[in-house]
Parts: C-alpha cells; structure tokens; sequence
C-alpha cells in the first residue's frame, strides 16, 4: 500500500469513528459536523493535504490512486449527509417532545374585517343607480380650475368661488371641491345620438373648511346627472324621492327649496322629512322638521353648450350629496370626525 493510500485509509477510518461519535452524542446543533467536513473535505482540508503527494507517485500507479481518492471522497460525503439528515431528525423529535400539542384547546379567533360605512353606504347607493340604468364613472381627485370652477359655470372671478376655496397645487391645478366636474368630463365623452348620459360618480373631495362635528376638509360626494331630450324637473323630483324612500324609508318625504348654485338654473336644495320626529320638530332636524341632505337642479344651458350640447334640444338634472351626511343621518352618527379616527369601537358597530 502507497503512502498516499495508508493516510486515505487512516483519514476515512478517522473521519467515520469521529462521525459515529457525533451521532452517539446526538448532538443538536449541526456545528461540530460542519466543522469536521470543512476539515476534511474543504479546500484546505486533509484530503487536499494527501493529494499533493501525487505528484510523486509514479505514472501507472496515478489512476489506480487517483480512483482510490475518488471513491474515498465520495464514501466521505455520503457519510456526511447521512449524518446531517440522522442529527435534523433528532432535533425535530427532541423538540416535538419538548412542546406537547393539546388538540383540545379552543383556536384562536381571528379578527374579521368589513367595508368601511362610507363605503357601504357608497356601495348602496351605486347599487340603486346601477339598478336604474346609470353608469358609475370615475373621476379626478386632482383636478383643474377650468374644469372643477371654469366648466361649472364659475368664472376666475365669481364670488361664489369664495365658498369653495381649496388646496392649490398651482395657480391652474387644484384638489376638487366637489364631484360636479365629472359632470363636464361625462358630457365631453358621451356620444348622444346613441342615447341619453346617465351617470354619478361617488368620490372624495376637499375643501378649506373648518373641521367640527359636521364638516371636514376632505370628505365625500356623489354627483349624479341625466342629461337627453325632454329631461324635466318632475324626473329629478320623482329620481330623488324613490332613492331617498329606500335611503330613510318609505314614510319619508322630500321637499324641494329654491338655492343657488352657478351650475344649475334652477337650483334647489332638497330636503328629506325628519326621520326622528316625523315632521313635528326635534332637536336632529333643529325644530323645522326637515333635513338638507342634498343640493340639485336643472343643468344651466350654459354648461351644456360648453360640452358642445345643443341646450334648445337637450336638458338635463344634476344632484350632488354628501356621503357623510347621509351615513350619519341614517346611523345617527353625531361627529363626522369618527369616520376617519379608524377607531376600531367606531368602524365595528357598522358590520
Ligand atoms: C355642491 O358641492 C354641489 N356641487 C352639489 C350639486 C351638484 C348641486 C349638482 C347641484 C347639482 P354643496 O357645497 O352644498 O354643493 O355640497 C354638497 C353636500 O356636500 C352638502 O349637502 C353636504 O352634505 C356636503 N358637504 C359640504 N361641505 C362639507 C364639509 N365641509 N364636510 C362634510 N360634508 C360637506
């Protein structure tokens, strides 16, 4: 036997007597195991150590030794993986009997989420449109003066720009303060002769108002409009009670008050009647029996023609709601700040 061949015998016989002893001690982290194959099998391990004496050993003998290391070597890596594979077993059992598993136990309840209410009542109310024929159109939270003012009837220097001053990103881009200019982009995009535009579009909206208990400076809206030939006053009337009789109930009634606004004529704010005293007078509708909870009219000429409408053969209504104020007069909900706080004792109630 070569001396190459005495020290391979001697390095596998140590490295299998050093594995067995490892695995005798059933030791738990793989460390040590690491270590010894490092040792021997690695870069600078004994077994590169022993090949450098090939280079001494004559030429015929080269293959017969260089097939004895071969197979060695591999005799060495199995060894290694078996062990490896014996001490993972070990550790795995060693800890299931540590932790014992009681199948009794109850599990453990997970927390189940639900929709935000204004997204309920956002949902709702697209339901009820959709279920009448309206498309749900999308429109821009950062928008244009020409479009949220300019289209809307509300030329730079309008004085009632002054009730909806907002956060300006430049002079000419600004954050919307109402869902009203989806109104001009629908209109731009529809295409008439294949039929009237029916839409809303629910979104949110800013505004630099005070916050108290009912207003805040980001809020949400829902613009609705129809726009085709022969739309009346009496289809706005007869559109908004049958949602809001849905919305607060069949007993409930609206009232239309003449307003204001530069994008309808006429302008009307509605009013539904008090849900809590029916009429009589309480503290919720503040002793008049009614309560606002939306503005509406009949689309102004004037913003027709600018989406290029001809206003002689076309007309149309707008409404404009604020969702806050509907969830919090159908839920009795007292401080609109609690539909942002995400408050978890607020948001659970309305599951
Ligand atoms: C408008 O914004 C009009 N664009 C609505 C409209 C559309 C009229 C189409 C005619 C045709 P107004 O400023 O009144 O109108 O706002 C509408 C609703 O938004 C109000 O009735 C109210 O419910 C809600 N709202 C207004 N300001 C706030 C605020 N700061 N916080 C919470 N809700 C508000």
């Amino acid at each position: 036997m070569s001396s190459i061949e005495e020290k391979l015998a001697q390095l596998s016989q140590a490295t299998l007597d050093s594995l067995k002893a490892i695995s005798e001690n059933k030791q738990e982290d793989l460390q040590d195991l690491q270590e010894l194959r490092v040792s021997v099998l690695g870069k600078k391990g004994s077994l590169t150590e022993i090949l450098k004496g090939m280079k001494d050993v004559s030429a015929e003998m080269r293959p017969i030794i260089g097939k004895h290391v071969n197979e060695a070597r591999d005799v060495l890596t199995k060894a290694f993986e078996e062990t490896a594979q014996f001490l993972e077993e070990k550790r795995v059992e060693a800890q299931l009997a540590k932790e014992s598993l009681d199948v009794t136990l109850p599990g453990r309840k997970l927390a189940r989420g639900s929709r935000h209410i204004l997204s309920q009542t956002s949902q709702e109310i697209e339901d009820m449109f959709i279920g009448m024929g309206y498309q749900v159109v999308d429109g821009f939270e950062v928008e244009s003066d020409f479009y949220n003012f300019e289209r809307m009837n509300l030329p730079k220097d309008h004085p009632a720009r002054d009730m909806q001053d907002t956060f300006y990103i430049t002079e000419e881009i600004l954050m919307r303060t109402h869902t009203s200019p989806v109104q001009a982009r629908a209109m731009d995009a529809h295409d008439f002769s294949k039929g009237p535009l029916k839409m809303i579009s629910p979104g949110r909206v800013f505004r630099r108002d005070t916050d108290d208990a009912t207003h805040s400076h980001q809020f949400h809206q829902i613009e609705g409009l129809v726009v085709g030939s022969d739309i009346s006053m009496a289809d706005l009337t007869g559109t908004l009670e049958l949602v809001i009789k849905k919305m607060f109930g069949e007993e409930r009634s609206i009232r239309l008050r003449p307003s204001y606004f530069p994008f309808t004529e006429p302008s009307v704010e509605v009013d539904v009647s008090c849900f809590k005293c029916g009429g009589q007078g309480c503290n919720v509708c503040k002793q008049t029996g009614w309560i606002e909870i939306l503005g509406a009219g009949m689309v102004h000429p004037h913003v027709l023609e600018m989406s290029g409408i001809d206003s002689q053969k076309y007309s149309g209504f707008a409404f404009g709601l604020g969702q806050e104020r509907i969830a919090m007069l159908r839920y009795g909900i007292n401080d609109i700040r609690g539909f942002y706080q995400g408050d978890l004792r607020f948001s659970e109630q309305f599951k």
